[in-house]
């Protein structure tokens, strides 16, 4: 099988390579990747011996996009702008990668008649209150939040739009908040690890009570690989392994590991417009028979700070750029 991976030099996509050449070595991969701030080269280091192409590229050029989807069975799309607070900085980014990008795609499989699954977020449904019994479900309503979330939403949209009239053999996932290794150090759980790791205190936004529901990077890729090869055309599954956790509990626990108090952290500017709490009801992926197997968040936890501490070299320039950028505009409460 020949797979093309938009996005596969980023945190997602690049375990998501990993796991599958480690899983199927007989799959055939080329990776679409722009190479942006986010993407890392070294993250696809170590699989001489698989069938595998990094392709530079942008997913909005559409001569190129057109020929790399003509000559593979299967798209797996990720390539993303990703951060939400970079959303807030500069939205039209995110308009062209994730709307203009994923339409490019869209166009292609439906010219070529080939199958895609596109990887969106829990964000699409905004948020819910911190004492709300309530999950998020296939049926809840769509309502962003944020520039980021408001432009994974119409690429969902698109993808149902173009499932419907133009006969695309697609599925969409809607995961919720991941970690593990190679996740850019701008994103929460890196960035308190690498503060911690220089012996500086954790940088909480706002009062730390906003709620992530976590799971680990390979058991959201091995729910994509059920979608792929049991998920029913023009289905959404949302994937999910019941992580709720506060920041601040989060943060606790990192502290624990590196034998420090749990409160000891530092309250920073928040995020305007920051989502309280998500939560991924995940009936429509178990459906499919998968299950999360990194059950035990702790160790999970413990495992993604041994990676980063043994890999200085691969987070070390982008950690830098991110925090120049976090100190224009953050400030300590
Ligand atoms: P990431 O920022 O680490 O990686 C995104 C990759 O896409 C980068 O390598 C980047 O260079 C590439 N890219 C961006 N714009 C591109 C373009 N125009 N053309 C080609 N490549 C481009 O992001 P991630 O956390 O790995 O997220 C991957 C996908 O998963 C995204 O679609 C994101 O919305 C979704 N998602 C992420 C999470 C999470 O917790 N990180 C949760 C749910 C869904
Ligand atoms: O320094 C920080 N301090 C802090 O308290 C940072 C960087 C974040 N936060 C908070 C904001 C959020 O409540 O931590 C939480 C997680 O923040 P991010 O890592 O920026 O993730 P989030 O905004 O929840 O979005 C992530 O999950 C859904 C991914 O970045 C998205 O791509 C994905 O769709």
């Amino acid at each position: 099988m020949r797979i093309l991976v938009t996005g596969g030099a980023g945190f997602i996509g690049s375990n998501f390579v990993h796991r599958t050449l480690a899983r199927r070595p007989e799959t055939r991969i080329t990776v679409l990747d722009k190479m942006t701030y986010a993407a890392n080269p070294d993250n696809l280091a170590g699989l001489g011996g698989f069938d595998v192409e990094l392709v530079e590229g942008d997913i909005c050029d559409t001569a190129l996009v057109d020929r790399l989807v003509r000559e593979t069975d299967l798209v797996v799309h990720f390539a993303a702008e990703s951060h939400n607070d970079k959303s807030l900085r500069d939205p039209m980014s995110f308009v062209r990668s994730n709307v203009e990008g994923t339409v490019a795609l869209l166009d292609a499989a439906v010219a070529h008649d080939v199958r895609l699954h596109h990887i969106s977020t829990d964000e699409v449904f905004g948020d819910l209150a911190l004492d709300d019994p309530a999950k998020f479900t296939p049926e809840t309503p769509y309502a962003p939040s944020s520039p980021y979330s408001a432009s994974k939403a119409a690429s969902d949209h698109f993808v149902r739009a173009y499932v419907r009239s133009k006969g695309l053999r697609a599925t969409i996932s809607n995961c919720s908040n991941n970690y593990g290794p190679r996740q850019h150090p701008e994103k929460f759980i890196p960035r308190q690890i690498i503060n911690l790791l220089h012996g500086q205190a954790p940088r909480v936004y706002g009062t730390g009570e906003n709620v992530r529901d976590w799971i680990h990077v390979d058991d959201h890729n091995d729910a994509v690989w059920a979608v792929i090869e049991r998920g029913e055309i023009g289905a959404t599954y949302l994937i999910g392994a019941d992580g709720e956790r506060s920041n601040l509990q989060v943060v606790g626990d990192l502290n624990e590991i590196f034998g420090r108090g749990r409160g000891d952290f530092v309250h920073v500017t928040d995020r305007p417009g920051h989502d309280r709490r998500y939560a991924i009801d995940a009936a429509s992926i178990r459906s499919l028979g998968w299950e999360p197997r990194h059950a035990d968040f702790a160790a999970g936890l413990r495992a993604t700070v041994d990676w980063y501490r043994e890999h200085p070299r691969w987070w070390e320039r982008a950690r830098e750029a991110a925090e120049e950028i976090y100190r224009a505009s953050e400030r300590e409460l």
